[in-house]
């Protein structure tokens, strides 16, 4: 019998793709077919648009102009914070902090949360399927006030073991901290759920979003999360922009991450006050173009709209993981129940960099392999790394039926 795809979604009727000119470029000598979406989205004509018109026609630094242009260029930024602020439900514009990304945005509060609130004997709750963007920066702060980092472990499917937490929270517990999804697994965590029990507790929770946002609606006063911190760059905005979302009392109890022009009141060699939220956060020249970027990038997803964005993915996904469970000698790792477009997985003990680079050769896809920056996640599986496919919108089932091929000729070449 012939296999029947199923019916793709109403995205493929969009030209989704036609909107994104990278996809029509090949790569060696075969259409491109590019599965790294985890990793970085590419970009629609209309966010590249959009940094060719700021710099063509507004380019100027930002706040304390008295010209035109620097008007114009405050007023886009600004304006774009207001959209990043309505896109995520966060109840204050204040509580929008441009940042250069996921990474940069963690490192800001475990800095600075570290330094008002952490002391010795202090405790900070991570878990077992974080990228190392949220386990660096913990592990660097509790080395500097001597606290203790504690790991929420995760099962075999990969789901967060949440019924463990309240047995690892304790009277010296200061912050829990994870993925909303996981970048390797796709496991998409309870976050409501894990955030109650913190709560319960007086704890605050900060979830990293880097690849939930892109995916899922998030409403940040529904989570009621403390922080959330996501990348533009991986929901198809340019790279060099992210936010922290944080709430206005935390982020006025934080003191400031880094010193410079903007984050302050008045300076004078004996004192410096600081400026008002988000201010105290953002010193220097931002990114200006790329916040104008993300702004342009949100409204795209808006058009389209997260639940078109996520049965289109959970159909590539669905069809992904019935191939693949369907080639020979594949694990796949990262079975839950709740899951966005990742998978991960590795063939008959192949190393996954020779998969992926034959991939990329005799078939033109595009798929990261290796630890994903999640090494204590591969020490649990006790492997070296997998191979990854990870969807965004502009995704069809015909590349998906294009990977699994590669996939049988890269087996049979090994
Ligand atoms: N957190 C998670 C869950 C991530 O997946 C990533 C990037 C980061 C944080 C860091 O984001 P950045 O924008 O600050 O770099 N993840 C990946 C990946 O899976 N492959 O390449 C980058």
């Amino acid at each position: 019998m012939q296999n029947v795809r199923p019916n793709i979604s109403i995205i493929s009727k969009m030209n989704i793709r036609e909107q994104f000119p990278i996809l029509k470029i090949t790569a060696n000598g075969k259409p491109l077919v590019y599965l790294d979406n985890g990793a970085t989205t590419q970009k629609p004509q209309c966010v590249i648009d959009r940094i060719v018109k700021y710099y063509t026609e507004e380019n100027s630094n930002i706040h304390r102009g008295t010209h035109y242009l620097s008007e114009l260029s405050t007023q886009a930024f600004e304006h774009s914070r207001d959209t990043v602020a309505k896109f995520i439900n966060a109840g204050k514009r204040e509580e929008i902090v441009f940042t250069k990304g996921t990474t940069d945005s963690i490192n800001l509060v475990a800095d600075t949360f570290s330094t008002r609130y952490l002391a010795e004997g202090d405790e900070v709750i991570v878990t077992q399927l974080e990228h190392h963007s949220n386990i660096v920066p913990w592990q660097i702060a509790c080395e500097k006030k001597g606290a203790v980092l504690k790991v929420l472990p995760i099962t075999e499917k990969g789901d967060l073991m949440v019924e463990k937490l309240p047995e690892l929270m304790t009277d010296r517990t200061r912050i829990i901290a994870f993925a909303h999804v996981s970048n390797v697994l796709g496991t998409i965590n309870p976050v409501k759920d894990i955030v109650a029990i913190a709560h319960s507790r007086g704890i605050p929770v900060l979830v990293d979003g880097a690849q939930g946002i892109p995916h899922i609606k998030v409403d940040v006063q529904e989570l009621d999360c403390d922080f959330y911190c996501f990348s533009g760059h991986k929901m198809y905005a340019p790279m060099g922009v992210g936010v922290l979302y944080g709430k206005e009392k935390w982020l006025n109890d934080l003191p400031p991450y880094q010193g410079g022009g903007e984050m302050i009141g008045t300076v004078t060699f004996a004192r410096t006050t600081y400026n008002d939220l988000p201010y105290k956060f953002e010193a220097g020249t931002p990114n200006v173009e790329a916040v104008l970027g993300l702004e342009t990038a949100i409204d795209f997803m808006d058009n389209i709209g997260y639940d078109a964005i996520m049965r289109h993915e959970n159909e590539l996904l669905k069809y992904c993981t019935e191939e693949l469970k369907k080639t020979d000698g594949v694990r796949i790792y990262g079975e839950s129940e709740f899951k966005s477009g990742v998978i991960s997985f590795l063939i008959n003990g192949i190393h996954p960099f020779d998969v992926g680079t034959l991939l990329d050769k005799i078939s033109g896809v595009a798929v990261r392999t290796g630890h994903h920056c999640a090494e204590p996640l591969m020490d649990f599986y006790g492997i070296p790394g997998t191979v990854r496919a990870s969807f965004a919108v502009y995704n069809t089932l015909e590349e998906v039926d294009v990977f699994i091929s590669g996939l049988k000729k890269a087996v049979m070449m090994l």
